[in-house]
């Protein structure tokens, strides 16, 4: 259990956000417009919304920063969920880290972006024609999503940015019931310097090696479900290197936080096959190729679950 002190004293020491206003309004009407809506797969009912987390959160470690820990995470897997439970019907709130892999952008490649584009004759640029069909189906969904208004993009860097922000939205998330997801895939740093006790200026190297000890960051998932969101449809993600533990870990990840499903995967194969863990059940999913998307079958597998979970109340779906 997370002590009530220590969430407490994050949120109170933690430098506030600085676009905390503007951000509350942009999610209130997000949430506001899409509930109003109706779901489009079959059986209808309410509008879906899922809170999607992506990237990693880094950890200061001086004020006015100039070192930091960071986390393992490209985004790809937050940013390809995102693109499928958009073709699934949900609204997205797509919490990620700046500068980290975007919806609808998968495919844009890394340090060639320029061979992409080319000079016409009239002076103009224009994409090379091999890769047109891409970028017009990735433009014409990416507009779709925006202009439809289902998607909302919210960017964080520090573990201080991303636990504000998935406290203003679970918090604004709880009207929306059972008919809200949380797919928390983003990797979360599990020891941070609080706020109050970094160093304000640059640490100097002259006196010597390094001697720091970090705090441990309070757990919210069980605040998210206990407090925040508590009828959400909760699915957490679990990462290890050792494969001997990663089940075990993942069902006292789902037990101890009352998590409806988590998502296990092993570093060394987190592309090619995730285990879904839920009450008494064990999916894995596997790709075949390249080509295919992981996450593809797993949105599929979370969506039949949430919706088992909305028409039985909850209770078919057991919270654990
Ligand atoms: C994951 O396990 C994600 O699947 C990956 C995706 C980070 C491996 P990429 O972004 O990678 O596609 O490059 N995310 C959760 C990691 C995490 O920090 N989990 C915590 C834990 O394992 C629980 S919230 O303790």
């Amino acid at each position: 259990m997370v002590a009530a002190e220590d969430q407490e004293s994050f949120f109170a020491t933690a430098p506030p956000l600085g676009d905390a206003v503007a951000v509350a309004a942009e999610l209130q009407e997000f949430i506001a417009r899409n509930s109003s809506r109706s779901h489009p797969s079959e059986g209808g009912g309410r509008r879906r919304i899922v809170c999607v987390t992506s990237g990693g959160t880094t950890v200061p470690l001086e004020q006015r920063c100039v070192r930091y820990i960071d986390n393992f995470s490209s985004g790809h897997r937050g940013a390809a969920s995102t693109e499928y439970f958009l073709k699934a019907g949900y609204a997205v709130i797509f919490i990620h880290r700046r500068g980290s892999c975007q919806p609808f952008c998968r495919f844009l490649p890394d340090d060639s972006f320029l061979n992409f584009f080319d000079i016409t004759t009239e002076s103009k640029v224009q994409v090379v024609e091999s890769h047109t069909t891409v970028v017009k189906k990735a433009i014409g969904e990416y507009s779709k999503a925006i202009e439809g208004g289902s998607l909302l993009k919210l960017p964080f860097t520090t573990i201080f940015e991303y636990l504000q922000l998935l406290k203003m939205v679970a918090t604004s998330m709880s009207s929306v019931g059972l008919h809200g997801m949380f797919y928390l895939a983003a990797a979360v740093s599990d020891f941070y310097v609080p706020w109050d006790s970094m160093a304000k200026h640059k640490i100097q190297s002259a006196g010597g090696p390094l001697d720091m000890k970090l705090s441990q960051v309070p757990k919210m998932l069980s605040v998210l479900r206990n407090q925040w969101a508590p009828l959400a449809f909760c699915v957490s993600f679990k990462l290890e290197t050792d494969s001997e533990i990663l089940i075990q870990k993942a069902e006292t990840a789902l037990n101890k936080y009352k998590m409806n499903v988590v998502v296990a995967n092993l570093l060394a194969t987190y592309k090619e096959e995730v285990i879904v863990v839920s009450n008494g059940e064990r999916n894995t999913i596997r790709r075949c190729s390249k080509d295919e998307d992981l996450e593809e079958h797993t949105i599929k597998l979370l969506e039949k679950r949430h919706s088992k979970y909305i028409y039985s109340g909850a209770d078919g779906c057991s919270k654990n």
